[in-house]
This record gives structure tokens, sequence and C-alpha cells, in this order.
């Protein structure tokens, strides 16, 4: 309903009222309320970028009690945003992520509400400019969105409940493809493996205590002196022999690239970005200079299909040696010498624009010129992971979480974080396992290997100078709890695989908050320490140092436990022991999960034989099946198995679809029999 004075409610066609414009003003003068301008600049903080320019405008909606908010991408904090407040400007911050961050390497302005009453809806403000949410912090009778410069230009969803809701959202922006099956097994990377000794020193190590590795990432050591798309020959020898000595392995590597070009007189990117324009200017049309990690260098403009198919094909390099992935970073843009001006020359396309605005989809359009590259040069599903981005930009990447910290708290914030990138779209995500900065422990080390056990992105990553991270590097209980629960992703592999399979149509993720399929219990809308994995099983993990029991809450139905077998009515918290080598784990009544063979890397053998897991109660579940690389299955090349059960441990097959090779046996396994 939209009156004379441009006030605008949305209303169900049932008259219910789902948002409704505040009709007061703002209680504060403050453009954002957490700031006190002053404070900062005595401090020594540069203020400009706040006091430049004023709102442009607000969107302030009344906020009623009992409103619930999730969504915003990998924010910090807890699993519903209400009562914090955001900042939306991809920001690379070194201090450990907190609860009172404002802003972190993604923007992704989409926000579900989910009312006291269960009615549900969802927002997403489509501009790329530096914007703010405030949820009821500021006033708890409206909460806001505002933004500084830019259109306002929002869609609004509805919907029965969240899951309609999340499948709007990313009808409008885009599902997560299904990526390549070997990207969902697990890697190890670490910031400081200087050169190819070490890195066959490692994958060698995890094959010699048989624990299951199908990644190993390459951080910015293996370049030439930071320049992207060179090979540090001095440390790294002749290219393709380290890639091909891995591979041989059954790893894959996946390297960094960065998008600062070294400021370099024959370097040859360099010299071609300069001489083709290629690089953003000053407003004067200088090409703009900022310092990364190669020192003085130029940024690309990625906002121009030229520049981002150049960059694309400078990937040829690496794709001939074999490369198996593209880790983008640094892409907020990041830079050492203060943050780029506000007025350096952009474009988006032929538009002529500037940093204000390309700022927070830079990281967006880097992942997809990289993603153009992979898909073009290799017919594969190109596995790209990026550390900043925008809405949409799961089409083309995966994320991670940036630079964690070996702390509890983030151990804690893993689950929140993950499941709010699902509701945003991003269900290919992960964090750093065991803690980028900081030293890990071997107890944190145990814990997040569990709780990350189904993260998407399962990746064991550290910073240079911190303690080794390899879960071989500790004594022998550590190195085999890290082996049960890789061995146990390994096993759910193809559960995991369907999720994504699934996903790319309805997009919904694989981690899932309880609140996505239990909207009317009161108990889980604030619960940031469990998690769904589709809807068939319940992952409690251990978030607490020293704790060797948990509170779990089970939602309503019937659930068994996975280490047990026993029998749990839903509805109820239970206690739950949990030493150290247990993480909490419930599989819903009338399951039937496809389970895998553990192998140490994907491919190692071929997989001919598919495992039903199945707990009691009619059920009924679809499978698929294909050769988990390239798009074949596009064109019909997959199958589609029905399971059905009605209980009794009888399960019915049926061939929805049949183009592909099938499996020589399957089999089944009633859970705790
Ligand atoms: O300024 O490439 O978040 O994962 O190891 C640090 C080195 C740059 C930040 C990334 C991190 C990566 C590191 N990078």
């Amino acid at each position: 309903r939209i009156m004379d004075n441009f006030v605008v409610d949305f209303f169900k066609a049932d008259g219910t009222p789902l948002m409704k414009d505040y009709r007061g003003k703002r209680t504060t003068k403050e453009k954002v309320s957490w700031m006190s301008l002053e404070m900062l600049e005595a401090e020594g903080h540069d203020i400009s970028a706040y006091l430049e320019k004023q709102l442009r405008y607000e969107l302030i909606k009344e906020l009623d009690e009992g409103d619930d908010f999730y969504g915003l991408g990998d924010k910090s904090g807890f699993l519903n945003k209400k009562h914090y407040e955001y900042e939306n400007w991809n920001s690379d911050l070194p201090q450990a992520h907190n609860e009172d961050f404002h802003a972190l390497y993604k923007s992704v302005p989409f926000l579900m509400c989910l009312k006291k009453n269960g009615e549900c809806y969802g927002v997403f403000y489509d501009n790329t400019f530096r914007s703010f949410i405030n949820l009821g912090k500021e006033n708890e009778e409206y909460f806001f969105y505002a933004a500084e410069e830019g259109n306002l230009d929002f869609y609004f969803m509805v919907g029965e409940n969240p899951v309609e809701v999340v499948g709007s959202y990313t009808y409008l922006t885009g599902t997560t493809p299904l990526p390549q099956l070997f990207t969902l097994g697990y890697q190890q990377s670490r910031w400081g493996y200087e050169s190819a000794d070490d890195i066959n020193f490692i994958v060698d190590n995890y094959r010699a205590a048989n624990i299951p590795l199908d990644i190993i990432h390459l951080d910015i050591d293996y370049m030439d002196n930071f320049k992207v798309f060179t090979w540090g020959e001095e440390k790294y020898g002749k290219p393709g022999e380290l890639f091909d000595r891995i591979k041989g392995l059954g790893v894959k590597p996946v390297c960094i690239i960065d998008p600062g070009t070294k400021k370099e007189d024959g370097y040859h990117i360099d010299d071609e970005g300069v001489e083709k324009g290629y690089f953003v200017t000053d407003k004067d049309g200088e090409v703009y200079v900022n310092a990364v990690w190669p020192g003085d260098s130029h940024f690309p403009d990625f906002g121009r299909k030229e520049v981002r198919d150049w960059w694309a094909n400078n990937h040829k390099v690496l794709i001939d040696m074999g490369v198996g992935g593209i880790w983008n970073d640094m892409n907020e843009p990041a830079s050492f010498h203060g943050e780029l001006p506000s007025d350096v020359v952009f474009y988006d396309e032929d538009r002529k624009t500037n940093h204000a605005e390309m700022h927070n989809v830079y990281g967006h359009l880097m992942s997809k010129a990289t993603y153009t590259g992979l898909k073009e040069q290799t017919g594969k599903r190109p596995f790209v992971i990026t550390r900043a981005c925008y809405a949409g930009s799961q089409k083309y990447t995966t994320v991670w979480t940036g630079d964690n910290q070996s702390l509890w708290h983030h151990l804690q914030m893993v689950v929140p974080q993950l499941c709010n990138l699902g509701i945003s779209g991003f269900t290919f995500c992960g964090t750093d396992i065991g803690g980028f900065g900081a030293d890990t422990t071997p107890e944190l080390l145990c814990r997040w290997i569990q709780a990350a056990m189904f993260s998407p992105l399962f990746r064991n990553h550290a910073a240079k100078g911190t303690k080794d991270q390899e879960p071989w590097r500790f004594n022998k209980e550590v190195v085999d709890i890290n082996r049960k629960y890789i061995e146990l992703r390994y096993k759910f592999l193809p559960y995991i695989y369907d999720l994504f399979y699934k996903g790319e149509t309805t997009g919904l993720p694989v981690m899932r908050p309880l609140v996505l399929h239990y909207p009317n219990d009161p108990e889980v809308r604030n619960l940031n320490s469990e998690f769904l994995v589709g809807e068939n099983i319940l992952v409690a993990p251990v978030l607490e140092q020293g704790a060797t029991k948990r509170m779990v809450y089970l939602p309503e139905g019937t659930w068994y436990d996975y280490w047990t077998g026993e029998k749990v009515e839903g509805k109820q918290y239970i206690l739950k022991d949990a030493p150290i080598d247990v993480c909490p784990m419930y599989v819903k009544a009338g399951s039937i999960i496809p389970t895998y063979e553990v192998v140490q890397y994907v491919g190692e053998k071929p997989y001919n034989k598919l495992e039903l897991l199945v707990t009691p109660g009619a059920g009924e579940y679809t499978h698929f099946q294909d050769n988990g690389e390239d798009y074949a299955y596009q064109n019909g090349e997959y199958n589609l198995y029905r399971f059905t059960t009605k209980g009794a441990g009888e399960i019915t097959k049926e061939m929805i679809h049949e183009a592909y090779p099938v499996y020589e046996e399957i089999t089944s396994v009633v859970l705790g029999k």
C-alpha cells in the first residue's frame, strides 16, 4: 500500500501486515550510531570517509516485538542479527572479529525477517555504495537501512516460511552451482609454505598418516616476488614439476591470485595492463598506485568486460600447469597505504564511475573473471574461492570467512557465520579450520574439525608464523580425532553432493540453522551452537574449551543418536556426553542417507558402491550421481535414484533418470545396528 506521502507498507494478500514504514523519525542525529567521530579522531583514525558524505537516504521500518533477523552474509556475531548494527563496506581489518564488528569482507545486503507469529519476509537492498543496517540497536521501535549514495532499489520477498524466502532470494540473485566432487574433500593450506619441498613434505605426511587430502593451497609464497601469474622457480622449482608430483599422489593444487599487480617495468602483466589501460586511475587519469604484497601495485578495473577477459586469459599459465582451482584474496580491495580514495576512477562496463560505487563489487567482479577463465579453459566446473564479494557472487565462487583466529569464540562463530551465509545464498562456504591467526591448541583443533566436518569448504589454514596446524603435527589422539572426522566427511560426501545438486534448484544451503526448518519453534531462533545438514542430520558440536558434555536441543520429531543409535524424542533439551573424540550428531527418523567408502582422495577408486544409512520410520530420498566434474549432467548424463522406505527396514529403489553407469552394488545399514 503506497500512500500519497510515499509511505509504503507491505501486507500479505489476506491483509496480514509484514513490513511497515516507521511513521516517526530517527531518535538521533548521528549518521551512524556507533561512532563518536570525535573519539575516533582523537585516537588518530582517519574519519574522512565518514565526514565526506551524508546519508543519501534512510529506510526506517517498524520493528515489532518478536521480529528476528537473519542473513547479511558473513557478518560477525550471532545467528540472530536483531539488536546489532552493520556496515556494508568490504573490509579487511586486522583485529579479532568480535560481535561488535560492523563490517567484514563481504557485503550481502539481504535480510530475512521472521516475525513472532511465524510470518516471514526478505528484503534485498541492491545498492553497492556504502550502506548501514541497524536492527533495533539504535531504537527498539524501528530498524533501518541507510545508504550514502546510489539508488533506492530494493526487493521485497514474501514466503510462507524461511525456505520460501531463501528460495525467492536465490531465484533473484542466483543459486550456487554444482561443484566438482573433489572440491568437497579435505584441504590443507598455510601462508608460509616456502618451497616445493615444503608442499611435498605436507602432502607426503598426509599420505603417511592416512588422513584423506584432496587439495593443497599455494599461498602468495609460490610467486616470483608476489607478482601474480608468475612462478617463483628458485624455491618452487620448474613450473609443472611440483604439480605433476602431487597430482600423482591424488592432491590437486589451488593457487592464490590477488588483484594487486606489481608496478614494474618489464613485468609482462603490468606492462600489458598499463599499455591497454586496464588499471583504475586517479581522477586525472594517471594509473592509480597503492601498496600490497608486491609493493607499489596497480589495480585491474574488473567492471569492464575486456579487463575481465584479459584477467581470465592470464590464468592460462596456471591452468596449463594443472591447477585445480583459484583462490582470490585481498579483493575488498585491501591496500597497505590507506583505503583507495572514493574518487579513484572505475568503470561499470562503459559507464565511468568511482571507487565508492565499485568497492563492494570488486571481489564479485574479480571472481566472475576467474570463474569465466576457468570455465572456458578447462570445461570443468570452476573452483574459485574469494574473500570479498557481494550479493549474487555465489553464482561464481566459493567463499571463506577470512582471517579468523585460533580462539574459542571464533570457533563459536563458525555456526552462525556459515548458517547466515547459507541463508544469504552462499552454500559453498567455510572458515579456516583451526583458526588463521594466533596459535591453535590440540583441543581447539579437534573441536574445530568436528564443527567444520559438514562445512562445504573444508580447509585447514593458518597464518605465517603461527604454530604448525596440520593435524599430524600433534599427538596421536589429535591425529586420530582429525582422521576420524575427515573420514566421516568422505563417508558423507554423496549426501553433501546431493544437497548441492538440490540447492542448485532450490537455493537451499548445505549447512542450515534450525530456524530455517523449524520457524515456529521459539527455542531455535537464537540457537547459535547447532545446525542441520540438509534436513536429516543435526550437529551439535562442542564449542567450549574444556567441555566434555553439552546440552543439545532437538526440535520436534524423533531423532537417533548417530553414535549409539539411541532413539530420542524431540522438542526437548538433553545432556549429551561429548568427550574430546565425540561430536554429538543426530539423524532424523525416516532418513535414508547415501554414503561412500572412505578414500584418501576423490578418484582414488571408482565410487561404484553406495551404502544407505537408514533410521527407523517412513521416508523418501532422492540421490544424484554423475561424473562429478563437468557439465555433462546438464545434457542429461546423470542418474537420479529414488529410495523409499515404509519403515520396516525394507527399501525400494526407483530410477527416476538413468543416463550414467549405475552403481554395481547398493546396500543399506540401519543406524546403530
Ligand atoms: O595480508 O596471502 O585472508 O588467508 O593467507 C594477508 C596471505 C594476505 C590474507 C588471507 C589469508 C592469506 C594471507 N592474506
